[in-house]
């Protein structure tokens, strides 16, 4: 089992991390700890059961020599990116010029993993993509979630398994009144008037970034980090991360722990039954320094859309896992993530103070002809640019698929740039009109020299081991009994808004089922 001695010295810290050894064996095993893999932990341990959640990233616990955890996005350093020389902002350029700067090479918190079509943002370390995501919780319209999973009870997801999350999550609601007095959110009063003029209704968005904490943050009363442009390398405060919530629920059983740094590269059954899971221990500059193999009686993967599809394909691919079923590895989307930025008129200024954490909306999925629900974005430069962000999110039926590479020994996606015109042309139709009303212009100077759309780069990766396609209707693989997956890889490409609520409360509804009729 897990060394006491290095999982009570860490404790201590707040995490119960300790390392796995070689020949260990553990009751369940979870592999990776974003939204998924945190509720699969606080789940397991709360129903009795001994569990490990591995994590290939590493433990965001431990202030660098600047005495924060995390880097700023004004001035990104090492803890910035996974495995990289340079940074790669999804808005890489500043009129046309590119403004990527150089970076040691670390185990840092942002990976931006490069496919030949698209860019695929995802979070590394203990907490998954809740470190480095935008707090946006918005629950799915119904008719849309029964439409991608018709396989699930409508009511049940409504009536029982998003309350739960949202509540496991510490949403909360943005203060109307002080959102229209804020300083930080005048980039967002400014998109929704606009958008309201040219006839688009906007709406609120929850968020698990404590409003309270940021208000006192607007009055300068507790240290800044959504006020001091924190977002996407990590918010150092104010942010309820699944490191604070889920993780330190299944924390508190006593009956988690967290091994860090350790990347998983193979499952397979195990002689002596269950499976046998091996994985490499990474030093910060990403180099093996052991690899080791421990036997788990169940295995969860929790390794995102991407990390889960690739798993499972290459496992399929070199015949560990060899009856997967054909749809391991299809289906995969990009939530029809495009982005794009008008310029304003010199009177419309948008604030050189914005809140990292966007708060509102334009809702336009109810158009036939192009649904559209766009996050109104913020550009916190710490200086006035007259710029309006936005994360268009459209209903892109486009679909690729994960495949493997006996040449490379990778996994490829085969997802091409061209696929988001879908996307592209409904966010064209909803800012055109915007910009005609406003008599305004895009920005074609922030994604590359002349590039208007953000279409190569998604912040939403979903879909590639579907539910009720590639699993059965609860997540478990089928032919290997003890196997499941529980995060993002199981909602078909799209969810219509920003994912991690939908993924959380889809995991909710099948750990309990899997909880009582399989444990
Ligand atoms: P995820 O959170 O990605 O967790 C997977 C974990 O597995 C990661 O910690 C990996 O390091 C780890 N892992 C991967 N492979 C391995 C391996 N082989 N061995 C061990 N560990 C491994 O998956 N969503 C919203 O709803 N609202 C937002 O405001 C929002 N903003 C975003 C902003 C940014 C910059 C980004 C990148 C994402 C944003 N998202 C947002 C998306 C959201 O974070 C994402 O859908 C979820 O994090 C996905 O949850 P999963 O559990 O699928």
């Amino acid at each position: 089992m897990v060394r006491r001695r290095t999982l009570m010295k860490a404790a201590a810290l707040g995490l119960p991390l300790a390392t796995l050894a070689n020949d260990d064996h553990v009751p369940a095993l979870v592999i990776g700890s974003g939204y998924g893999g945190a509720v699969a932990a606080l789940r397991l341990t709360q129903a009795g059961i001994a569990t490990v959640v591995v994590e290939m990233g590493m433990a965001w616990n431990t202030p660098g020599s600047d005495g924060k955890v995390f880097c700023g996005m004004l001035s990104p350093d090492q803890r910035s990116y996974w495995l990289r020389t340079t940074t790669d902002q999804p808005l890489g350029y500043f009129l046309g010029i590119p403004v990527n700067k150089s970076i040691a090479r670390y185990t840092g918190v942002l990976d931006s993993e490069k496919f030949p079509g698209i860019r695929v943002y995802q979070g590394r370390g203990v907490g998954g993509g809740s470190l480095v995501n935008g707090g946006m919780a918005v629950v799915p319209k119904r008719d849309y979630f029964a439409q991608i999973l018709p396989s699930v009870d409508v009511a049940s997801m409504y009536d029982t398994y998003f309350p739960r999350a949202n509540a496991a999550l510490g949403v909360n609601a943005i203060d109307p009144a002080w959102f229209e007095t804020a300083d930080c959110y005048q980039f967002a009063r400014v998109s929704r008037d606009q958008a309201k003029a040219s006839g688009y209704a906007t709406t609120f968005l929850n968020n698990v970034y404590d409003f309270g904490y940021m208000k006192q943050e607007q009055a300068n009363t507790v240290p800044r980090s959504a006020l001091a442009s924190e977002v996407i390398y990590g918010n150092n405060y104010g942010k309820r991360s699944l490191d604070k919530t889920y993780l330190a629920a299944a924390a508190a059983t006593g009956r988690l722990t967290i091994t860090a740094q350790h990347a998983v590269t193979a499952v397979a059954p195990a002689a002596a039954g269950g499976y046998s899971v091996t994985m490499n221990q990474l030093d910060t500059a990403g180099a093996t320094v052991a690899t080791k193999t421990v036997r788990a009686d169940r295995v969860f993967f929790a390794a995102g859309s991407v990390g889960t599809s690739k798993l499972l394909v290459a496992m399929r691919a070199q015949g560990r896992l060899p009856n997967l079923p054909a749809a391991v590895g299809q289906g995969w989307g990009n939530n029809g993530n495009v982005m794009v930025a008008r310029a304003n008129h010199i009177w419309n200024t948008t604030g050189a103070l914005q809140s990292g954490m966007p708060a509102m909306g334009i809702d336009n999925w109810a158009d036939p002809a192009g649904p559209v629900f766009a996050e109104i974005a913020p550009f916190p430069a710490g200086t006035e640019l007259w710029i309006s962000l936005y994360l268009a999110i459209t209903k892109n039926p486009n679909r690729a698929q994960f495949s493997w590479n006996s040449s490379t020994g990778a996994v490829g996606l085969s997802w091409q740039t061209a696929q988001n015109q879908p996307a592209v042309n409904a966010a064209k139709r909803v800012f055109d009109t915007i910009n005609k009303a406003q008599a305004t212009v895009y920005r074609s100077d922030l994604f590359g020299p002349n590039k208007v759309w953000g279409d190569d780069l998604t912040y939403h990766p979903l879909g590639g081991c579907v539910l009720n396609q590639a699993t059965d209707n609860y997540g478990r693989l089928p032919g290997y009994p003890g196997l499941y997956v529980v995060d993002g890889s199981l909602i078909p490409g799209s969810t219509g808004v920003n994912p991690f609520v939908t993924i959380t409360a889809l995991a909710e509804r099948n750990l309990e089922r899997i909880l009582t009729t399989d444990i």
